[in-house]
This record gives C-alpha cells, sequence and structure tokens, in this order.
C-alpha cells in the first residue's frame, strides 16, 4: 500500500517571487494537507547531499548553486497516494510540457528554475522528509 505522506519544496525562484502561499493553496484545494513546513537556506553542502542521486548529471552544479541560493520552503502534506498524486499536481520537470492547471505550468519558469520539488517513490519521501523535519515535526 502507498504512503499517505509527501515531500516537497517550493524552491528559491517561486518562493522569492511571493508564490509560496498560491502554491500552498493550490495543493490544499486538491486535497492535500499541510503536515510539516519551515523557511530556510539550504547550505551548498546541504543541496550537494539532497540531490547526491543526481551528482554526475550535466545539470547538477546549477541546480545545487540555484538550491542553495536563496530560501526556500521544504513541506510535508498528506492525501490518499501522496506520492503520485503530488507528481500528477505538480506536473512535467520542463514547465513548457507541464499539462495545464499544473503547478510548473502555473507557476515554473524554466526546467532548471521549476517552483516546486516533489519526491518520487515513497522511500524518497520518508529519506527527504527525515532530511529536513525530525518525526516529532510532522503532525
Ligand atoms: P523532477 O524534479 O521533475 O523530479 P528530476 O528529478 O529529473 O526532475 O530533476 C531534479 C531537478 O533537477 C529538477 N527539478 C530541475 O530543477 C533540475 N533539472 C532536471 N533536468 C534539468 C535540465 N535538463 N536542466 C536544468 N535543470 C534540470
Amino acid at each position: 500500500m502507498s504512503l499517505d505522506y509527501t515531500f516537497s519544496i517550493i524552491k528559491p525562484d517561486a518562493f522569492n517571487a511571493g508564490k509560496a502561499g498560491k502554491i500552498i493553496a493550490h495543493l490544499e484545494a486538491q486535497g492535500f494537507t499541510l503536515k510539516a513546513a519551515r523557511v530556510m537556506q539550504l547550505t551548498k553542502k546541504q543541496a550537494e547531499e539532497f540531490y547526491a542521486v543526481h551528482r554526475g548529471r550535466p545539470f547538477y552544479g546549477e541546480l545545487v548553486e540555484f538550491m542553495s541560493s536563496a530560501p526556500c520552503m521544504p513541506f510535508v502534506l498528506k492525501k490518499g497516494s501522496a506520492v503520485s498524486a503530488l507528481r500528477d499536481a505538480i506536473g512535467a520537470t520542463d514547465p513548457a510540457e507541464a499539462a495545464a492547471g499544473t503547478v510548473r505550468k502555473l507557476f515554473a519558469e524554466s526546467k532548471g528554475r521549476n517552483a516546486i520539488h516533489a519526491s518520487d517513490s515513497d522511500e524518497n519521501a520518508v529519506r527527504e522528509s527525515r532530511f529536513f523535519f525530525a518525526e516529532a515535526d510532522v503532525i
């Protein structure tokens, strides 16, 4: 059975542009509920560790620089089949290819500055939530 929880980050482009509230409201309107949230600026080391699976990809350096360049908002959401529901709600990595009504179509600028991260498996949702939140922080 799939997890009811998933992990997400409002990335620096969207957070800096004051879009965090609109994105959260958009997700709440689709039945997600907020279970933990914080506002922080990642260190370069934290960004490198968080995105370690992408080490060696051509965009890794750019991704780490961008994610540590300004504040962002990590958060945990709850909904049935949360991981797949949130992946559907955020849309394709490149906003130009994202479906109408998805977070990236509505709020993202480009493939690199794409407004939101969402865990891609239950296993990663747990690992990524624990990267930013203690068990007791998630209500
Ligand atoms: P997603 O975020 O849709 O799961 P991944 O896991 O393939 O996409 O990539 C992680 C992040 O790396 C993306 N959110 C995006 O910010 C960045 N990224 C992926 N592909 C590219 C690319 N070709 N050029 C620039 N940045 C990219």
